[in-house]
């Protein structure tokens, strides 16, 4: 006979710090548009913005990393056809005190998916070189959202 000794996982329960992460700050969005793009849609730079909030360490030039999540939708009715920067448009729950990066865009022509946007053509789309910003503790930061290309 074995004698099989179980060891139950005792899964020890961690001490979640849930502190209001002091080193916390938020970023307070404005929005500007490419008056080249601007002058190339085929219409009205208004309609609503679908956006997130990313960490730029898990973003690189062709957007989020696999397996990356996002710190925070975004969704906002904007006007751009001025080109702006708007005013703030919309202020950010707290976030980490370091790189972020707003990628999103605009769906100007009303016919993406609210429960799954995407960009379709000449959507105005935000670049990740142009929308990484630094998140100061304990700071609300203002910045301008930049649409810096028209989707493909
Ligand atoms: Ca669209
Ligand atoms: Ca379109």
């Amino acid at each position: 006979m074995i004698a099989l000794l179980l060891l139950a996982a005792c899964s020890a329960e961690k001490v979640e710090t849930a502190a209001p992460a002091a080193g916390d700050g938020t970023l307070a969005l404005t929005f500007g548009i490419d008056s080249d793009y601007l002058a190339a849609m085929e219409e009205p730079a208004v309609g609503t913005f679908y956006g997130s909030f990313w960490r730029g360490s898990e973003v690189t030039s062709l957007g989020p990393d696999d397996g990356a999540e996002d710190l925070g939708g975004i969704e906002v009715v904007l006007d751009l056809t001025d080109g702006g920067p708007t005013a703030v448009m919309f202020t950010s729950g707290p976030l980490p005190a370091e790189e972020i990066v707003v990628l999103g865009f605009l769906d100007s022509d009303a016919n993406t998916d609210p429960g799954a946007p995407g960009p379709d053509a000449k959507d105005p789309v935000t670049l990740p070189n142009d929308n990484d910003f630094d998140v100061v503790a304990g700071q609300e930061t203002t910045v301008e959202v930049y649409f810096g290309l028209l989707n493909p």
